[in-house]
């Protein structure tokens, strides 16, 4: 689409740019008057696109226009490298503009959004601009390909005005034979996709500019938002009569779990390729990827995590060894598992997660010769679909949680708050108290802006996700020092009986704490009650932001507000605060701990940031905004405690509860 802006602001819509000639790939020049023409008549506004001294593209295009573009595979990772320096290099927003303009046509679609993306997020001068949601840029990574077909018909034959949404169908991608199917509902969501892409825009692992890459504590969060994104998948497992998630700890084993995607590439005209169920990881040698990797060496680089851990210390390039301390040794090692550039030794340590998803992404066609394209694994945006990413970050985790084990526990004067009692927590909602009720809900989102549709206009797809009813969490504190205190209220919810039935000891329990919020409070002197609302997580963001609906947008999009609520993507979906439960009623017990925030705060100005997912994404542009360990007070063992009430201070409390789901589907908008 040649006239499709890079940087369209709000009321726009109908804005056309006006691409110097020379611009346009040999093939269209030609006909570039006719194209201008065609796009002008219903422009609302023509701006003129400056024409400059274009850099050299020439690495970047080396990846062909139709093909995938993955970020673990490294061939293109330095391809999109490239492209982020001189997206960050353009003198100014017009300089990129124009750029942009020339390589929409020349550069694979994917690639150009990945790197416009993070150039956007980065630059100071395009703070504020809005980014298309993925979903509406790219919905074939998201939705069964049908939708499109329809789309596409119901786009030419019947006027904008009168559409009907399209309904996307839950569950497609297998039968109930299949009993990884009981937790399709999570892994294939379109707000858990979403955030797990926004993560990695927002958190990329490799760029040219070391401060993209650099930010506070980003290998520490690379492991903390994954070891939630495990500890919630397990929970759902739970309530859907699965065991937990099995690691994926032998690299010579077969994958038992299948995955057949069935989604379509609209850029490569091809499907994505299925992994059969038995499929083992072999070595790698795809020249058209400048691939080449044993199995083995997986191996190896996993036995120098394991010994690193069992040192407690990692070997630097010149041979020194640095040790692994309480501070910042999970931070050490997220960089260097994931790995990303900050990694302190590359080399040694290699690249151990990525090419866990490269291997996996490539097993049913690891020398090229079938000319497949890798699988869902590859890409960030699709590869929570499939059930063995679960199983490669269990085990990933897994990692992790042998170095915290090496950690000497928290004694009272970490965990305590002397002179602070936390009497009473519990649930207050509609309905019986104590009781989280979930359901099905249907929302709409709109196609329009990723499809080729003429004429222009919106087609809405309506698609079924898990929903909760809102509740508030209350809290009664009794402060009885004489002065008032500022509080870290930190709460957590886990189930309370294993898949057998028998009650969790404390560590097993806690590796399944769920973060659902985390706020500060003043807690005056004497008693206080302290409600807080379910909408207000800091792990969430509002389903709006999550599919930025048109319907949903604020009412006046000049404001500063609109400029931030497009911006903040990165967040977990609202309607999966909660985990689905059981018809029976699911039991969990939901803990709360107040913590002294004048010990855990982080002095910074939050004004005009993305703020309010905090705990799984961090702060855009500042520090992460506890001083604490991400998963504290859980993310070390407590050998002393043989259950969660052995682990109780007087600063925390326990409540028993229950997740109801009920089986029915209401439309959103609707309550009740
Ligand atoms: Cu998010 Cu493996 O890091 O996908």
């Amino acid at each position: 689409r040649p006239s499709e802006p890079c940087f369209m602001q709000k009321g726009e819509e109908n804005a056309v740019f006006e691409i110097p000639d020379n611009y346009y790939p040999e093939k269209y020049q030609r006909v570039s008057n006719a194209i201008g023409n065609r796009f002008g008549s219903d422009a609302g506004r023509m701006i003129p696109i400056r024409n400059i001294a274009l850099p050299n593209l020439d690495l970047p295009m080396e990846l062909p226009y139709n093909e995938q573009f993955s970020l673990f595979v490294p061939k293109h990772r330095k391809l999109a490298g490239r492209l982020i320096d001189i997206f960050m290099g353009m003198r100014d927003v017009e300089d990129l503009q124009s750029v942009c303009s020339y390589c929409q046509l020349r550069i694979n679609p994917y690639m150009f959004n990945y790197c416009l993306s993070v150039a956007i997020l980065h630059r100071p001068d395009t703070k504020g601009l809005s980014i298309p949601t993925f979903a509406e840029s790219f919905p074939d990574k998201f939705m069964d390909p049908k939708v499109f077909r329809q789309a596409r018909e119901v786009s030419s034959v019947v006027p904008s005005g009168a559409r009907m949404p399209i309904v996307i169908p839950s569950n497609y991608t297998a039968s109930d034979t299949e009993p990884e199917q009981r937790v399709a509902y999570f892994r294939e969501d379109i707000g858990i996709n979403l955030h797990h892409w926004h993560w990695h825009l927002v958190y990329p692992f490799d760029a040219a500019d070391r401060a993209i890459v650099n930010k506070d504590r980003r290998g520490e969060l690379f492991y903390y938002m994954h070891q939630q994104i495990i500890a919630r998948y397990n929970v759902e497992r739970m309530c859907n009569n699965l065991s937990r998630v099995r690691r994926y700890n032998n690299f010579r084993a077969a994958i038992e779990e299948g995955y057949f995607p069935k989604l379509d590439s609209t850029v490569a005209s091809r499907a994505w390729p299925p992994r059969f169920a038995g499929t083992t990881i072999r070595d790698l040698d795809r020249p058209v990827d400048q691939i080449r990797s044993d199995v083995s060496e997986l191996e190896t680089w996993r036995d120098r995590f394991l010994q690193a851990i069992e040192n407690m210390s990692v070997m630097l390039p010149n041979g020194r060894q640095l040790p692994l301390d309480e501070e910042t040794g999970i931070d050490v090692l997220g960089n260097l598992m994931e790995s990303s550039i900050i990694s302190r030794n590359r080399p040694y340590y290699g690249d151990l997660h990525n090419m866990g998803h490269v291997f996996i992404s490539y097993s049913h066609d690891p020398d090229h010769r079938h000319l497949e394209q890798f699988g869902v694994m590859g890409d960030s945006a699709t590869a929570m679909r499939d059930p063995v990413f679960y199983r490669w970050h269990a085990y990933i985790d897994d990692i992790f949680h042998l170095y915290k084990y090496k950690l000497t526990p928290y004694g009272n004067d970490r965990l305590g708050l002397p002179q602070h009692q936390v009497s009473s927590v519990s649930i207050e909602g509609g309905g019986t108290p104590n009781t989280l009720n979930t359901l099905w809900e249907q929302s709409t989102v709109d196609l329009g802006r990723g499809m080729d549709f003429t004429p222009r206009g919106s087609v809405l797809a309506r698609f079924t996700h898990l929903q909760h009813d809102e509740y508030n969490y209350v809290i009664e504190v009794n402060n009885t020092g004489g002065s008032s205190v500022m509080g870290m209220f930190r709460i957590f919810i886990a189930p309370t009986v294993d898949e057998s039935g028998k009650p969790f000891s404390f560590d097993e329990q806690r590796k399944l704490m769920i973060e659902l919020d985390k706020f500060s409070q003043g807690v005056k002197p004497g008693n206080n009650t302290i409600r807080r609302k379910s909408i207000d997580s800091s792990v969430t963001i509002p389903y709006e932001r999550t599919f930025r609906n048109q319907a949903d947008r604020p009412a006046d999009p000049g404001t500063a507000g609109a400029a931030e609520f497009d911006f903040c993507g990165c967040g977990w979906p609202h309607h999966m605060l909660v985990p689905k439960g059981t018809t029976q009623g699911y039991p969990m017990v939901l803990f709360v701990m107040v913590s002294n925030w004048n010990d855990d705060r982080v002095e910074q100005d939050l004004v005009g940031s993305c703020n309010d997912a905090a705990s799984y994404c961090g702060i855009r542009d500042r520090k992460y905004p506890d001083r604490r360990a991400m998963g504290f007070p859980f993310d070390r063992p407590a050998p002393a405690a043989t259950t969660l009430s052995d682990f109780l201070r007087p600063n925390m409390a326990v409540r028993d509860c229950i997740v109801r789901f009920t089986d029915r589907t209401r439309q959103r908008g609707q309550q009740g």
